[in-house]
């Protein structure tokens, strides 16, 4: 069974793991079509690997604001062989990010050991195809569908609402059977949401950390808001806008970091390491 101690669940002293991001989609909003073949996908997260990510998420399916959705057979047929190689080849845990329980049941057969789910197990199968497959599951949260999430995102307390959902959907997997430690949460920054929700949710990062007694992960690598505060229109210019996030999480106990950039992330890590061993 998997679990997330020694990764997310690793002491403090040594968080976050780094998860590097294998997009096998034509049309992601950083890198989308840069990774689209099988080959250059691995190849791909091999390299991050070699830059320091600790877990490898291999998505098949855009879910950029406004992207439209992909079938399940399209979508297995991009992910498959490279998941089935990265788990065999790279020796790090492989991450389906996937919200389809079909592709999710598939890819681990393949090798994959976390179920990476945007939308938190909405497919009434989800839960049941991670427990029967004892697989790690993250369980993020979105407001609405990638279509549409981005046309009118509203909360009346953004923090308090996706902390609720969380616990709820965590409830609801280890309901079906799924171990709570095989479980992590993810609040979706830029998910069906504006730029003062995104800064809200890591302004009370500690909130999830500290109420919902799993290991919490954090996707902000190269999103819309971080090239708004940091004047950086390119998504690949973001990186360092990135990286800030990434010492802002790891100081309020995130977990588990989603980023492009492993290199960055783990140079972060080495160094925020080196100053609390110090401390
Ligand atoms: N972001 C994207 C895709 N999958 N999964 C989790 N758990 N958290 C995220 O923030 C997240 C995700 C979108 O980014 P991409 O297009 O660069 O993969």
């Amino acid at each position: 069974m998997f679990d997330w101690s020694g990764r997310g669940g690793a002491p403090p002293d040594v968080r976050p793991a780094v998860m590097g991001v294998v997009n096998v989609t034509p049309d992601s909003f950083s890198d989308g079509g840069r990774w689209f073949g099988a080959d250059a996908a691995v190849a791909h997260g091999l390299a991050l690997v070699a830059a320091g990510a600790d877990l490898l998420d291999v998505g098949g399916e855009s879910t950029r604001p406004g992207a439209d959705p992909v079938d399940a057979d399209a979508e297995a047929d991009r992910v498959l062989p490279v998941v089935a190689r990265l788990a065999a080849e790279s020796g790090v845990p492989v991450s389906i990010d996937t919200a389809k329980a079909e592709v999710a049941g598939a890819a681990v057969a393949a090798g994959a050991r976390i179920v990476n789910d945007v939308t938190a197990g909405r497919d009434p199968d989800m839960f049941g195809v991670v427990a029967r497959a004892g697989v790690g599951f993250v369980a993020m949260h979105m407001q609405g569908v990638p279509r549409t999430m981005q046309d009118a995102p509203h909360y009346d307390d953004v923090v308090g609402e996706v902390a609720a959902f969380l616990a709820a959907r965590v409830a609801a997997a280890v309901a079906a059977g799924v171990p709570r430690a095989a479980i992590a949460v993810d609040p979706g920054i830029g998910f069906g949401k504006t730029t003062a929700h995104n800064l809200a949710l890591l302004a009370r990062l500690d909130v999830l950390v500290g109420s919902l007694d799993v290991p919490v992960v954090l996707g902000t690598s190269r999103k819309r808001f971080l090239g708004e505060i940091s004047d950086s229109p390119e998504p690949v210019a973001r990186d360092d806008a990135t990286l800030a996030t990434t010492v802002w999480a790891a100081e309020l106990g995130v977990a588990v970091v989603r980023v492009h950039d492993a290199s960055g992330a783990a140079r972060v890590r080495a160094l925020l390491t080196a100053v609390r061993e110090a401390a």
